[in-house]
C-alpha cells in the first residue's frame, strides 16, 4: 500500500499552513472604543484600528454583539459639504497593513442597544473573518469626543 506514506506528509503540511490560533497574532486590534450616546439613541458608533501582520489580506465579514441587534461597517463620506454614510458588506485589511475606524471616516454602526451604556461600561464584540476565524474584542464605552 504505497498511498499511506503520502498521507502523513500531507497532514503535517496542513498543520503548518493553518496553525491553531494563527489569527490571534495575525490580526490585532488597538484603540477600540464606543462613543457614549444619549439614552434615547437607537444607534451607537465604535472605532478601532485593525492591523494585519500576515502576508495575506484579511477580510472582516461580520461583527456581532449580544448588546446590539446588529452591527454594520460604515464610512462617512463628505461631498459638496454634505456628509453621507455608505455601508460595506466586508472590510479588507491589506497584508501588513491596517484599517483605521475613526471619527468622520470608517466606523462600526451599532444598532438598538439592549440597555443604556454609559462611559465606563464595556461591550464584547465578536469579529468574524473570511477564513472562518473569530476574534472577540472588549470595547470600552467612553464619553463622546467632538
Ligand atoms: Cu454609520
Amino acid at each position: 500500500m504505497k498511498l499511506k506514506k503520502y498521507i502523513i506528509p500531507v497532514v503535517l503540511v496542513l498543520c503548518f499552513i493553518k496553525p491553531l490560533y494563527a489569527d490571534e497574532a495575525n490580526l490585532t486590534i488597538e484603540n477600540a472604543w464606543i462613543s457614549e450616546a444619549p439614552p434615547v439613541s437607537k444607534v451607537m458608533v465604535a472605532y478601532m484600528t485593525l492591523s494585519n501582520h500576515s502576508d495575506k489580506a484579511i477580510k472582516i465579514t461580520n461583527a456581532e454583539s449580544a448588546i446590539y441587534s446588529s452591527i454594520e461597517f460604515h464610512e462617512t463620506l463628505h461631498e459638496d459639504g454634505m456628509a453621507r454614510m455608505i455601508r460595506y458588506s466586508e472590510i479588507t485589511i491589506p497584508a501588513h497593513g491596517h484599517v483605521q475606524f475613526k471619527r468622520g471616516g470608517k466606523h462600526f454602526m451599532l444598532f438598538n442597544p439592549t440597555k443604556h451604556l454609559k462611559a465606563g461600561d464595556s461591550v464584547s464584540i465578536k469579529l468574524s473573518t473570511s477564513d472562518n476565524t473569530e476574534k472577540t474584542v472588549i470595547v470600552p464605552v467612553k464619553k463622546a469626543q467632538y
